[in-house]
């Protein structure tokens, strides 16, 4: 159990001016140039101008970025983990000087806050990748982001707080530090564990919060990330309201929940520490430290970035001047003979373990399979099935492509009836003429008129994959890297199924429905697709058929099969 400790934290800053000097700030800011700030600045600025990053005032300034990065600390000799900066682009750079204040402003061009802007500097950004993440793998989204995101250019100096960026969503549940204190205060809570994560919460993490909450004779903070965490994450959506099912399993007047709009850099031991800074100005005592803390998973060479118990190390050699308690989080296991969770070291060797894997458990929601009560609440369950549906209630596309007259719009049509027979979801069919005339009216058929054409049918397919529904996509889209680039925007968002309609030319020539090759070989109509504009035979479609030789109905079924081995339709 940790030494006493003053509750409630040190000095917070507040960079929010009065509402009398925001006015006149306003007013200033319209002579200012004005920087539009990216989803992760805007949370950074947020918790500077609240205070959750106390004791900065504001963006790092050169010195304090360099100490920063080199020894973990401010020029002040504060212990400072994690470089935040205002990273902006050379042309933005180009016209500002030192001295001169900027606006910052959301995406919708809201004035947020003022920059009085001490230092403008070139950073080495893969020396920063190195000195503070250890590693130059750039499978690392910290370090991904400072190869391939970060402007090139850093601006350091004072905030000056104009007006909190607007949230719509959960704004009950977002708490500044000073609120969160308060609110501690008028509980009569003076020792508070504060438990972070980025992930949904199941049985296991109710039992170790509460078990570390007892242990330390505290009270509980779930004090999950919603500003950014690791790609791939479950949506703060759906976290949130399976973090309140969870809050209903916590004995009455034990436990709160708030949202932390961070934007995590997945910084392991380093990114502890800041989260554990963050946590005292948010007035805790004790925060939970786990296997593997902000873990960025594995670099290209397959191996951890850091190691499992680094954070832990780390944490105890700075534990004093954090001025917060380290609990360190014991590994919870189910023991079926027991009915019971409880730490793996306190198992004996006749006990029967159960664990379900993390991968193991996203595939049996993946595939609709059964999830065993003792991992998880039906009702976390159920949230997390419905954003994350078995394929048969996934959305999807099917993207036909072939030459013109090769059979696709018949066989597209075929295919959306029986869909619509089935029944399962809403069916939108995107053929090439219907999408030129409502779509693409302007469009010609150069090489990049045709990329864009494909393009918007991707963008559009994508939304309603991402809706649920089925997409039948139907143009000739004639070039490899163009489908290739569809494929990529519709794959996180459902099924994609590519069909390629291999009619040869011959036979869609001698068809010629629209007198269309005709011209084309009377050279009356330029760049026609297998006359003199290239078509590029996909080489990995999931269906290929010819409809020479099978009858839209026979093709639809070809397709329907497909669909079902794939797992789309049952
Ligand atoms: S693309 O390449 O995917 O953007 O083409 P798409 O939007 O599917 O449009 C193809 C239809 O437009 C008619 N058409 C042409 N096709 C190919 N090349 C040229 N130059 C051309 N000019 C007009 C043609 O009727 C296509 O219809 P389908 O239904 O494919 O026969």
């Amino acid at each position: 159990m940790g030494a006493f400790k003053e509750p409630h934290g040190g000095e917070l800053r507040n960079l929010y001016l009065s509402e009398r000097k925001a006015d006149i700030e306003k007013q200033r800011a319209g002579d200012c140039a004005s920087w539009d700030l990216t989803s992760r600045q805007l949370c950074d600025l947020d918790l500077l101008m609240n205070g959750a990053f106390s004791p900065l005032e504001g963006f790092l300034a050169r010195d304090d970025y360099e100490r920063v990065c080199d020894e973990m600390r401010l020029v002040s000799g504060v212990l400072w983990p994690i470089p935040v900066n205002l990273d902006v682009s050379e042309a933005f750079a180009a016209g500002i000087k030192e001295g001169e204040t900027i606006a910052l402003r959301d995406a919708e061009g809201v004035l947020i806050a003022t920059l009085e802007v001490s230092d403008i500097w070139r950073p080495d950004l893969e020396s920063e990748a190195r000195r503070v993440y250890d590693t130059t793998d750039d499978t690392h989204p910290a370090v991904g982001h400072l190869m391939h995101r970060s402007g090139p250019v850093y601006l350091g100096g004072r905030v000056r707080g104009v007006e909190p960026p607007t949230y719509y969503d959960f704004k009950l549940l977002r708490d500044t530090p000073s609120e969160l204190r308060g609110r501690f205060r008028k509980l009569g809570w003076r020792r508070i564990v504060a438990f972070q994560t980025r992930n949904p919460l199941h049985r296991a993490h109710q039992k170790l919060t509460f078990r570390a909450a007892q242990e330390a004779e505290a009270n509980l903070l779930i004090h999950p990330v919603i500003g950014m965490t690791k790609p791939g994450d479950v949506d703060h959506f759906t976290r949130v309201r399976c973090y309140e099912h969870v809050l209903e399993q916590y004995p009455d007047q034990t436990t709160q929940l708030s949202l932390l709009n961070l934007a995590m850099r997945m910084g392991g031991p380093r990114e502890a520490l800041w989260h554990a800074i963050v946590r005292k100005n948010y007035g805790c005592t004790h925060f939970i430290v786990g296997r593997d803390h902000a873990g960025p998973g594995n670099g290209k060479d397959g191996e951890p970035f850091y190691g499992p118990y680094d954070a832990q190390e780390l944490f105890r050699q700075h534990e004093e001047e954090l001025d917060i308690t380290m609990v360190p989080f014991r590994q919870m296991v189910y023991v079926e003979n027991k009915a019971e969770y409880m730490p793996e070291d306190e198992t004996e060797p006749s006990d029967k373990v159960l664990t379900l894997s993390g991968t193991e458990f996203r595939r049996r929601l993946r595939e609709g399979l059964d999830i065993p009560d003792w991992f998880s609440y039906p009702k976390v369950v159920d949230e997390l099935r419905k954003a994350h549906p078995p394929k048969h209630r996934q959305g999807f596309t099917v993207f036909f492509t072939g030459l013109s007259g090769s059979g696709k719009s018949t066989v597209a049509n075929a295919l959306m009836i029986k869909l619509l027979e089935d029944g399962s979801r809403p069916v939108t069919l995107l053929d090439g003429d219907v999408v030129r005339k409502h779509l693409s009216s302007e469009l010609t058929f150069s090489k990049e008129h045709r990329d864009l054409n494909i393009e918007r049918i991707g963008f559009v397919a994508s939304e309603i994959t991402r809706n649920g529904g089925i997409a039948i996509c139907a143009p000739i889209a004639p070039y490899a890297a163009t489908r290739r680039r569809v494929r990529g925007m519709i794959k996180p968002a459902g099924g994609f199924i590519e069909v390629y309609v291999s009619t040869a030319l011959e036979v869609c020539e001698a068809r010629d429905r629209k007198g269309l090759y005709a011209k084309a070989r009377a050279g009356a109509l330029k760049g026609f697709t297998g006359i003199d504009d290239p078509y590029e035979e996909p080489a990995n479609a999931e269906v290929v058929i010819d409809t020479s030789d099978l009858s839209p109905d026979l093709a639809a079924h070809r397709i329907l099969i497909t669909l079902e081995r794939l797992g789309y339709i049952k």
